[in-house]
């Protein structure tokens, strides 16, 4: 069951996600996010190849989302049906999780780490969090003190947050 701030936390997710605005999660809005984090983190002519990454993982995470949250099959996700399956199956499933979170925070990272040396600073990390819509006080949760990111701090700080911990 949900205590009040889960579902609280859950709401402002699904505004998140509800690109459009639309009241339901669908595949629209998978692509206007996918589109918006290019935009914002990939947006240099030789980040094509990154870019389609971003795109195949929001369709995966797409599909993963419709599978296990839209019980009527109306190819909507309502917020109810949202709140009923966050959690749940789809951050159980590792396969998927890989296949769509982690793929598409691999191209982002690829793409941010412009010297090549397997990290990012701390600037660039809020960048990217930021364009996801994270607040200040959940990067500084999910940051810590480091100033230094690998690809696994930056899998690390996502899957906390998908997992609602340290998520003020
Ligand atoms: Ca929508
Ligand atoms: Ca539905």
């Amino acid at each position: 069951m949900l205590n009040e701030t889960q579902k609280a936390r859950l709401a402002g997710r699904f505004s998140q996600f509800d690109c459009d605005g639309s009241g339901y999660i669908e595949e629209v809005d998978m692509k206007l996010m996918a589109d918006k984090i290019c935009k914002k983190l990939l947006n240099d002519e030789k980040h094509a190849a990154l870019r389609a990454e971003v795109h195949e993982a929001y369709r995966t995470l797409w599909q993963k989302l419709e599978a296990a949250a839209d019980t009527n099959g109306d190819h909507k996700i309502s917020k109810e049906e949202f709140t009923e399956a966050w959690g749940g199956d789809l951050l159980n499933d590792r396969e998927a999780y890989k296949k769509s979170v982690e793929r598409m925070l691999t191209a982002i990272f690829t793409g941010m780490d412009t010297d090549g040396d397997g990290a990012v600073d701390r600037a660039t990390f809020e960048r990217i969090y930021e364009a996801f819509g994270w607040s200040q006080e959940q990067l500084k949760a999910l940051a810590g003190p480091r100033d230094k990111f690998n690809l696994e701090a930056i899998h690390d700080a996502a899957r906390q947050f998908h997992m609602g911990k340290a998520n003020p």
